[in-house]
């Protein structure tokens, strides 16, 4: 069994907080272009317990890496980058105390549920349960919209993640069971409730991905890249009347920019779709963003297809798609009420036997 706080500080902490992971339906690669996505939350969370101390030493205990009760020690003001999950509580303290806020040390208890690499916001998911924590037990005003943005700073300022918003956005403010359709330029978010008709499944390839790593990074980059070439600010200023300049433009800009501008206009679409409970519109949108995502923004990876192909001869399913940054992680699939935990299972199966990989099947809570 893994030590409780108690067991390792001698004392209860004095508060605890959580935040889930996020599965996004559709939206990919939108964010950081100024565009539309539609996260929803997911059951399983990242829990933390702390404990406020007199001096300025943060001590912190992680039950995913360390079952042999081994505490981590830094101290505040002297956060250093260490390619370690000790990285996003530096990166909350720096970022917190660099806007102003007064801490003082303290001890600090981590568990998570979301599994690392899985395209389902492992990372956003410790951000937000730390900075929810601190912000209640340092009486921190902090609004909700700044507290995913200071989720978004560890990413970027401190771990060296380009990620955009959505993720923070996503775990800090999504609910089960309603999807947070998310206008990532206006920061305007709505709710958007699931159709009962419909069950959510995940499932996780095995394939880890990395967004710290060089392909997340070149694709911004070729996003910046052709909306100045094009004269925009961001590729969401761009419509599908743009579409035959961006043509024009060396390869691959073409094709992200294609990418970028039809997945905009897909989580329109599925939005819509949602509403009016159109669930073969719904899973064609879905299909049609994975489409995007392999031939135009090439960020999925053979395992993720395969997974993709074999729901697609699942008659239980109407739509799949990669879901997250890409390059591995997991597939977000639509399938009828009351089939997800079967369709899941059957598909994984097949799935494990063709690649060779071994999968894990998470099924979202679907309604609230
Ligand atoms: C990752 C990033 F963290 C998000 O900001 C987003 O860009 C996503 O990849 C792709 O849609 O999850």
């Amino acid at each position: 069994m893994s030590p409780s706080f108690q067991d390792l500080f001698g004392h209860p902490p004095e508060v605890e907080a959580e935040a889930p992971g996020r599965v996004n339906l559709i939206g990919e690669h939108t964010d950081y272009n100024g565009g539309y996505v539609l996260p929803m939350a997911i059951p399983q969370q990242t829990q933390v317990a702390l404990r406020r101390r007199a001096d300025k030493r943060v001590r912190a205990f992680s039950v995913n890496t360390s079952r042999s009760g081994e505490i981590l020690e830094y101290e505040l003001g002297q956060e250093s980058v260490g390619k370690h999950w000790l990285d996003y509580v530096k990166g909350v303290t720096q970022v917190l105390q660099r806007e102003g806020h007064a801490l003082t040390g303290f001890e600090i208890w981590i568990s998570s549920e979301v599994p690392l690499g899985s395209g389902l916001s492992s990372s956003a998911s410790l951000d937000v349960a730390i900075l929810r924590a601190l912000r209640e037990l340092f009486s921190l005003p902090v609004e909700d919209v700044p507290l995913a943005i200071l989720g978004q700073k560890v990413e970027n300022d401190f771990v060296g993640a380009p990620v955009g918003i959505m993720d923070p956005m996503a775990v800090h403010l999504a609910d089960q069971g309603m999807a947070l359709f998310l206008d990532t330029r206006l920061m305007r978010f709505e709710r958007v409730p699931l159709p009962r008709a419909l069950d959510p499944i995940v499932i996780n390839s095995g394939v880890a991905h990395n967004h710290a790593a060089g392909d997340y990074r070149v694709r911004r980059a070729e996003c910046e890249q052709a909306a100045a070439l094009l004269g925009v600010q961001q590729l969401r200023d761009l419509s599908t009347v743009d579409l035959l300049r961006a043509e024009k433009l060396p390869a691959p800009l073409g094709q992200r920019v294609r990418h970028v501008v039809t997945e905009n206009a897909r989580v329109l679409a599925a939005v819509q779709a949602l509403r009016s409970e159109e669930l073969d519109r719904l899973g064609n949108l879905f299909y049609a963003s994975h489409d995007s995502q392999r031939r135009d923004y090439e960020v999925s990876v053979p395992e993720i297809d395969l997974l993709v192909d074999i729901a697609k001869e699942d008659a239980d399913v109407y739509g799949a798609r990669l879901t997250g940054g890409g390059f591995g992680g997991s597939v977000v699939m639509l399938a009828k009420a009351g089939t997800g935990s079967d369709a899941a299972a059957r598909i994984a199966e097949i799935y494990a036997k063709r690649s060779g990989q071994r999968p894990s099947v998470l099924v979202p809570q679907a309604h609230s």
